[in-house]
């Protein structure tokens, strides 16, 4: 039987952004600072000397911008909230701000009444700058989880009748890596001190990700708790989810690729959904690698009820680099024989490549202890090492052992981002820009890559985000670099949807399922 070319039963698709990036109005109706604020107004950090003042000016247009969804035929909307609008100042002792509360709320019942399901994330970098000030922010465990914590429970309070599907945070790699470590993210701290008057790259990264971890636990554990039995949603992390692919089939290099996943998503992904971090991560860190008490093992592992993956690319790996952040592996995009794996975007770090959107739902069933058990069920299958082996192999030859572990580790997978930046889009007119057949050509690969990675495969895909609605903020590379569906005239704020908004509002009307389809259709008591 030929696989259907159809969505499954209630799929769920929509549109993506961040608070920071769409919203502006930084100083209005009682918001805090965040992190992000004043540190692109330090030379040097923003690309273009720009900042998050005004970005796509959407605290303004909010109503207007859900009509523009709306009239996308969107099923769903991945939006987060600003914990400083909510909380200026952050803590839990701090008071909280009515009117964060109300703009967010109208905003939820708004998109309701379009029929549009609210996926909300709850932080999405923009930490309150009165918690970095008041005692170092994220590095402060015992402060920072039960003020994540108590922030998380006034959301809840206040919108979990309505909200039902909730990110805790997203990739939270990126707060540690490049907020501290590489320091090119707020709040802008490493050990180069060209970069940054303060902060260690060697500690302070692996200190972070873990107090995130914990946090995320914390935030769970209350939801769980307190809100799930009334309000019966869904919540969960969101990681980095970017697929590394060996350079050549040499040995070293298949293990580059291992390590590469280990430190970009087994380094959250282990934790949360198997209770250990990799082996791998220990061999290399030793003693800077934290770990946690066993009562705090016990709220992290399984603190997700599905898995949230932002997935852009994939990078080619291959063993010997100094980077401690990516494993000691060196990535590149340039093939063995000097060829290209894909078309260049404007952001360095990103390559059309859709199959590695097919690959790389693998990389979470490949996490270390789901190998391990498959190797101690088929214990012909090659090993290297006792505690740790060479998974990427066993993959590609026992896929169909895979499978059925797949089918035993099953979690639900949610995209909740995918997207690309088109080469000097922001140097044309928006009659150009919205003619952008390289962002039309991605997501041809990976809205293909998606229907194969679950008719083929078999894979429980229950919703897709493309990134992003509007074209916004593009953090430390400010607005040179666009990634929206949709072209913002920041000088007007005028909006234009662009082909790819095209070409994605008709993919998914032709193939949602009808019965899905009909029952959504009904919800909007608006149009
Ligand atoms: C997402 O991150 C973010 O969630 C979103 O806010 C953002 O706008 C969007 O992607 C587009 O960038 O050269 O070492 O600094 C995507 C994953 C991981 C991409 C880190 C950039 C920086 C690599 N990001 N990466 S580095």
């Amino acid at each position: 039987m030929a696989p259907s070319t159809k969505l499954p039963k209630d799929f769920i698709w929509g549109f993506a952004t961040a608070s920071f990036q769409i919203e502006g109005s930084v100083d209005v109706d009682g918001r805090g600072k965040s992190i992000w604020d004043d540190f692109l107004k330090l030379p040097g950090k923003s690309l273009d000397g720009k900042n998050g003042d005004v970005a796509s000016d959407s605290y303004r247009l909010w109503k207007e911008d859900i009509a523009l969804l709306a009239s996308y035929g969107v099923r769903s909307y991945r939006f987060s909230l600003a914990w400083s609008r909510i909380i200026p100042l952050g803590g839990r002792n701090d008071p909280v701000n009515p009117k964060g509360i109300e703009f967010y709320s109208k905003f939820i019942d708004e998109l309701l009444a379009h029929g549009i399901i609210p996926f909300a994330t709850l932080y999405h970098w923009d930490l309150p700058q009165g918690l970095q000030d008041r005692y170092g922010g994220w590095l402060n465990k015992e402060e920072i989880t039960l003020d994540y914590q108590n922030y998380a429970r006034v959301c809840f309070e206040a919108f979990g009748d309505r909200v039902k599907h909730w990110l805790t945070i997203n990739e939270p790699w990126c707060c540690a890596v490049l907020g501290h470590g590489r320091g090119v993210f707020a709040p802008g701290r490493s050990s180069d001190r060209n970069r940054s008057p303060e902060g260690d790259s060697s500690t302070e990264p692996w200190i972070v990700a873990h107090n995130i971890i914990l946090a995320h636990a914390k935030a769970v554990t209350v939801y769980r708790e307190q809100f799930k039995p009334t309000q019966n949603g869904l919540i969960g992390i969101t990681l980095n989810g970017d697929w590394a692919m060996p350079y050549d089939d040499s040995p070293e290099n298949i293990d580059a690729a291992q390590h590469a996943l280990d430190f970009a998503i087994g380094w959250y992904a282990d934790p949360v959904y198997l209770g250990f971090y990799p082996p791998y991560m220990r061999e290399v860190l030793g003693d800077r690698m934290p770990d946690f008490t066993p009562e705090e093992w016990s709220i992290v592992k399984g603190s997700s009820d599905f898995y949230g993956m932002n997935t852009y690319t994939t990078n080619l790996c291959r063993a010997g680099g100094d980077d401690e952040f990516q494993g000691l592996v060196d990535y590149t995009f340039t093939r063995p024989d000097g060829s290209q794996l894909g078309h260049q975007a404007q952001s360095a770090w990103l390559q059309d490549y859709p199959d590695g959107f097919r690959a790389v739902r693998l990389s979470i069933f490949s996490l270390s202890s789901i190998v391990l058990t498959c190797v101690c069920e088929a214990p012909q299958l090659p090993m290297e090492g006792s505690n740790h082996c060479n998974y990427l192999t066993i993959l590609a030859t026992v896929t169909d052992i895979v499978l059925r572990y797949l089918q035993r580790y099953k979690l639900p997978i949610y995209v909740t981002e995918n997207g690309f930046s088109v080469k000097n889009e922001s140097d044309v007119n928006a009659d150009e820009a919205v003619k952008d057949f390289d962002r039309v050509h991605y997501f041809q690969g990976t809205t293909k890559a998606l229907l194969d990675a679950i008719n083929v495969d078999g894979v429980d895909i229950r919703a897709y985000f493309p990134w992003s609605f509007l074209d916004n903020l593009e953090w430390a590379d400010g607005y040179t670099t666009r990634f929206g569906v949709t072209y913002v005239d920041f000088e007007t704020q005028k909006r234009y949807p662009k082909d790819s908004a095209r070409f994605l509002i008709k993919w998914f009307k032709e193939r949602e399922d009808p019965e899905t389809a009909a029952k959504w259709d009904a919800k909007a008591t608006k149009t």
